[in-house]
């Protein structure tokens, strides 16, 4: 039930088409299969209306895995997370248990007021600067794929690795999540549309730490039911924010994101969780976005990140696309999420990433 940032999963095949897109009809503006029989008959509630926008399906015929997806080079000379050291130097994909690659140990708790925390402090930052830089590569028919380039270039510009790259085996240097894809999209050769929504999720790896950020971009007019959806994520992540401080539980965090979610029209993803972050990318401690009972207090030193998928709709489950990545809502309804990532310090929490 608490998958790490990133699911383990993968197979390989080969594929050249890009992502279809469909354009999505209004539930609400199909014939209703119930006449009502009265006005208090309760069967008589309208379809929820999710608004306009283009579905992602996987492309057809199915083929797996993403063995076809061609990995940008990143200079030996950039120093390189574990899990891309042999696969670079043996140009081997095949290397899929990120775990075992990536081992945690400890408590995950940063030395405060050492090199420790001003590494992971500049981590931070250069993946907030790459988010900022990626804000202005959103636009109305460019490509996720000359996303990716771009901000592949400015890390590696940067002296910094981007950390997805082989990260259990994913292709590319971030992800893109557009419209009904939850987290996990792997950027292709699709041009935004106006309208749609795209997660750009970006993890650095600078001088020995990562750092991991995540926000929903509007691409041109999106629809009421779409900027509303981004808003409240929005909102969802500062409510996690507010609940962090040395001493607090982690179980609030949930509660909080809880608490406001459960009186919108929108569902919390069970299916993805925030994480400890520092040397390893993803470990210990989980934090969960929704209600829940789990123990754990939070302590100077804990450094994390809150990364709430919000779902139209009551249906937050997933699926996931035969490249073993992509996943999509099971009814294609839109998501959105918001990540930052967090330092408990002796009297406060810092957002390293705002
Ligand atoms: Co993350």
């Amino acid at each position: 039930m608490r998958l790490p940032g990133f699911t383990r999963f993968l197979s390989r095949s080969s594929c050249t088409r890009p992502l279809h897109s469909y354009h999505f009809r209004p539930l609400s503006s199909l014939p209703h299969i119930y006449s009502p029989a009265s006005s208090s008959d309760t069967r008589s509630e309208s379809y929820p209306d999710f608004g306009t926008y283009s579905i992602i399906l996987p492309p057809e015929p199915f083929q797996f895995g993403t063995s076809h997806i061609p990995i940008l080079p990143v200079p030996p000379s950039i120093p390189h997370p574990p899990y891309a050291i042999e696969k670079d130097l043996g140009n081997d994909q095949g290397q899929i248990d990120a775990e075992a690659e990536d081992p945690w140990e400890g408590d995950g708790r940063i030395e405060l007021n050492t090199d420790e925390e001003r590494k992971v402090r500049k981590a931070a930052r250069l993946a907030r600067n790459v988010r900022e830089f990626a804000c202005g590569l959103v636009k109305v028919g460019v490509t996720t794929n000359s996303i990716d380039s771009a901000i592949h270039e400015f890390i590696t510009a940067h002296n910094a690795y981007p950390s997805p790259r082989l990260y259990s085996g994913f292709p590319r240097s971030c992800c893109t999540s557009v419209n009904n894809i939850i987290v996990h999209g792997i950027p292709d050769d699709r041009p935004l549309e106006n309208g749609d929504i795209v997660n750009i999720d970006i993890t650095v790896f600078l001088d020995g730490y990562h750092g991991d950020t995540s926000r929903t971009f509007l691409v041109g007019d999106v629809d009421n039911q779409g900027r509303d959806l981004v808003k409240t994520t929005v909102e969802a992540l500062e409510l996690g924010i507010r609940a962090c401080g040395p001493g607090r539980p982690f179980k609030g965090i949930g509660r909080a994101i809880h608490d406001l979610v459960h009186r919108s029209e929108y569902s919390i993803s069970l299916q993805f969780s925030g994480h400890g972050i520092g040397k390893v990318f993803h470990r210990p401690p989980w934090i969960l976005h929704h209600a829940n009972d789990e123990p754990g207090v939070m302590l100077p030193g804990h450094c994390f990140t809150i990364e709430p998928c919000l779902v139209q709709g009551s249906n937050p489950r997933g699926w996931i696309f035969p490249d073993g990545w992509t996943t999509s809502t099971e009814n294609c309804a839109r998501s959105s999420q918001e990540e930052h990532m967090v330092l408990i310090t002796e009297t406060g929490a810092d957002v390293l990433t705002r």
